[in-house]
């Protein structure tokens, strides 16, 4: 399976292309768009979200609730193109006026590394496709995923655990009990005093025309053992999953389990000790390894986190040059949120499910769901005799 986005910040629309989402998987255009909606709330998020209502359109692959086994093809229309229709016209400009030009480069962005890698002397040719509005093809991409994982028994859940300097008491419960309690908090955190906390340290930044960022965690359980494999360093399912979070807009860090931790303790407090259990087969004590043993799942629930670094956009804007004058100026203010972190949760989640999603089709190649569910029942079986 694979995809690809494509679609400006402030372009017509949004489109993403999946290739190899086997047939008959049910797909519902209702599930994409609570996905989509998860994403737009959040506290901390700025006056462009009021704007978009952010719907999908299935336009290929899918017919009368089931994948064909076509590509599928996925729209959401950027309402705010009405605001920006003659500055994003893909029309050659008429009188030579080039409106809403950026010359002054924002540090932190992709700005100024594209405009020279590309040849572009007006900035707006990069930022709008390095925005982080591409993270809603994301997690349409990510709710079809997880439509495919619900049939394979996998669930995926995602929460907050830092906000700027605000750290929260770790809180493990039930999966349900996870996605029910963060769907409930405006910054999807489960440590109620943390939350009160987080929102008040993004109004300070707010106030103070600053953004902060923070940690984000994403859990999937069900998985069965042998997704990914260690026979090579790109089928290493770690890999793959540290890629796909870091890929995600201002993503700085990624660690799985214990992550970084592991590097201070000794090894009898790193490694998971092995156990058998009647109707269950192998399992681990303890999950320090967060799922992942030598590139391949070890059945464990998978725990990823990735550290998004505050937006760079700053109403109170640091130092740059004009690439024009070459004059020290204060960077371009484009308006934006002071903190994103409760929405990047939403996107992890959504990358690694797509990701899940990509593993379980390899290790269980099939062109339909009934041949996909199948192979996954046996092999379960053969997990529990092994
Ligand atoms: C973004 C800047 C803001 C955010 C946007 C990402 O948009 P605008 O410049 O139009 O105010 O709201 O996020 C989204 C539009 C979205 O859907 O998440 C940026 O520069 O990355």
């Amino acid at each position: 399976m694979r995809y690809l986005t494509a679609g400006e910040s402030h372009g017509p629309q949004l489109t993403a292309i999946l290739e190899g989402v086997p047939s008959n998987l049910p797909f519902s255009v209702e599930k994409i768009n609570e996905q989509l909606a998860r994403r737009q709330k959040g506290y901390g998020r700025g006056r462009r979200m009021q704007i978009e209502k952010d719907q999908v359109q299935v336009l290929s692959g899918v017919r009368h609730g089931y994948t064909t086994g076509a590509p599928i093809t996925l729209v959401v229309e950027n309402k705010d193109w009405a605001h920006w229709q003659g500055i994003m016209s893909a029309e050659p400009v008429e009188d030579g006026e080039v409106k809403r030009r950026v010359a002054r480069p924002r540090p932190g962005h992709a700005d100024l590394n594209g405009a020279i890698k590309y040849h572009q002397r007006d900035m707006r040719n990069i930022l709008e496709r390095s925005s982080a509005r591409e993270t809603t093809m994301r997690v349409a991409v990510g709710a079809v995923a997880r439509q495919l994982l619900e049939a394979c028994g996998i669930r995926v859940a995602g929460q907050v655990l830092q906000i700027g300097d605000v750290v929260a008491k770790r809180i493990d419960l039930p999966i349900e009990e996870q996605i029910r309690l963060t769907e409930e908090s405006p910054v999807r955190c489960l440590d109620k005093e943390a939350e009160s906390r987080m929102m008040a340290a993004i109004d300070k930044a707010k106030e103070e025309g600053d953004s902060l960022g923070g940690i984000v965690e994403v859990r999937v359980e069900g998985v069965p053992i042998g997704l990914g494999s260690h026979v090579q360093w790109d089928r290493k399912l770690d890999g793959r999953l540290a890629q796909a979070v870091m890929s995600i807009q201002a993503f700085k860090g990624v660690e799985i389990g214990i992550g970084f931790e592991a590097a201070g303790r000794p090894g009898s407090q790193v490694h998971d000790e092995i156990i058998w259990e009647e109707g269950k087969g192998f399992t681990r004590k303890t999950n320090r390894a967060g799922g992942l043993e030598g590139g391949m799942t070890n059945g464990m629930p998978i725990i990823v986190r990735g550290v998004m670094k505050p937006i760079p956009t700053l109403y109170k804007p640091l130092m740059s040059v004009d690439i024009d004058t070459k004059e020290p100026f204060t960077a371009s203010i484009e308006r934006s949120d002071s903190c994103a972190v409760p929405a990047a949760s939403v996107v992890a989640e959504a990358v690694v499910a797509w990701e899940i999603a990509r593993a379980i089709c390899e290790k269980f190649p099939a062109d339909a769901m009934e041949e996909l569910v199948d192979g996954i029942r046996q092999y379960r079986a053969y997990m529990e005799r092994f």
